[in-house]
């Protein structure tokens, strides 16, 4: 279904409440069914698919976010500027890992920051892409993780809210492209040498998963600790996965160890966007969707500070 047909889809109408994005505060005052209903309207509004691909547009740009792991705080203060205001893009690119490891401040943060972030995407269907990290793939390949699940049960006492959040995960794409020249995913990219790489995606096999949303950089302190065995991501296979998907560039989250740092001649960069891991600073990148982008530049990289928790109780 188009997303341009708001309104359209069966089961009602949608009224103007729906399509705005929530607040995240809001959803304590919710119950299960309310929450239910909510998700039902939002995935009719994206088409599930496992690569996004993003067109040029003249002079526009995206802002990249990287891991937020329910840190809503932060992703709405993130939103208020660089999605609805003074510094907006035209487009959100949002890297995976948006639940579990919330900080305890946070109550339901993972629950709170998944359905923001869905809303995001129902609202502005054509500006907001949420990649799938490895805490979203975890029907596939666990994390060791459940905080949507518990968090759900908290609010709401049994209730399937958790598992049709996992649905929703599932539509979301494993990695973008950009008509630009740039490859973005949570971790890694498949590591064959040859074949339709597109092809690979879609079809998600656990090893392409593992490539795509569990891989680290050789010479990250994370790689090797993961319990994964499998190559890391090194110059020479970058340099063949960027060949075989015409791009130049590569920008990915989950590893906090090396936020803000450019990799491999300015080809790579991982950000990452949580005060769960305050040591690796707030990192967004910068990526512009016109013309073609050889190398990332010291402007491709923002770091902020974090905002203020919020103060009133939610
Ligand atoms: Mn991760």
């Amino acid at each position: 279904m188009s997303p341009t047909l708001l309104g359209g889809f069966p089961g009602g109408d949608v009224t103007a409440r729906d399509d705005r994005p929530i607040d995240p505060r809001e959803i304590s005052s919710w119950d299960g069914t309310e929450a239910l209903e909510r998700l039902d309207r939002w995935a009719e509004r994206w088409p599930a698919r496992a690569l996004e691909e993003l067109p040029s547009a003249r002079g526009a740009e995206a802002t990249v976010l990287g891991d937020t792991h329910g840190d809503w705080p932060t992703v709405e203060w993130l939103a208020a500027q660089f999605l609805e205001g003074p510094r907006s893009t035209a487009r959100w690119i949002a890297l995976g890992d948006f639940v579990d490891r919330t900080p305890p401040s946070l109550p339901q943060g993972s629950l709170r920051n998944a359905m923001y972030l869905l809303s995001l995407k129902a609202a502005y269907p054509d500006r907001v892409t949420l990649l799938r990290g490895n805490h979203e793939t975890q029907r596939r390949i666990p994390a060791g993780m459940a905080s949507v699940a518990d968090e759900a049960r908290e609010l709401w006492g049994v209730a399937p809210v958790a598992e049709r959040v996992q649905d929703l995960f599932d539509r979301l794409p494993l990695a973008a492209r950009t008509e630009s020249g740039a490859y973005l995913a949570h971790a890694g990219f498949p590591m064959a040498r040859s074949g339709d790489w597109r092809a690979e995606l879609a079809a998600e096999s656990e090893r392409v998963l593992l490539e795509v949303v569990w891989n680290d950089v050789e010479g990250s302190p994370a790689c090797g600790q993961r319990g994964i065995e499998q190559e890391p991501i090194r110059a020479s296979n970058l340099e063949t996965f960027l060949a075989r998907s015409d791009c130049r560039v590569f920008l990915r989250g989950h590893d906090p160890d090396i936020a803000g740092q450019f990799r491999f001649d300015r080809r790579l960069l991982t950000v990452h966007s949580t005060r769960v891991f305050e040591r690796a600073g707030l990192t967004l990148a910068r990526l512009p969707l016109d013309g073609a982008v050889a190398r990332l530049s010291a402007s491709s990289l923002l770091r902020l500070p974090f905002p203020p928790l919020p103060t009133r109780r939610s």
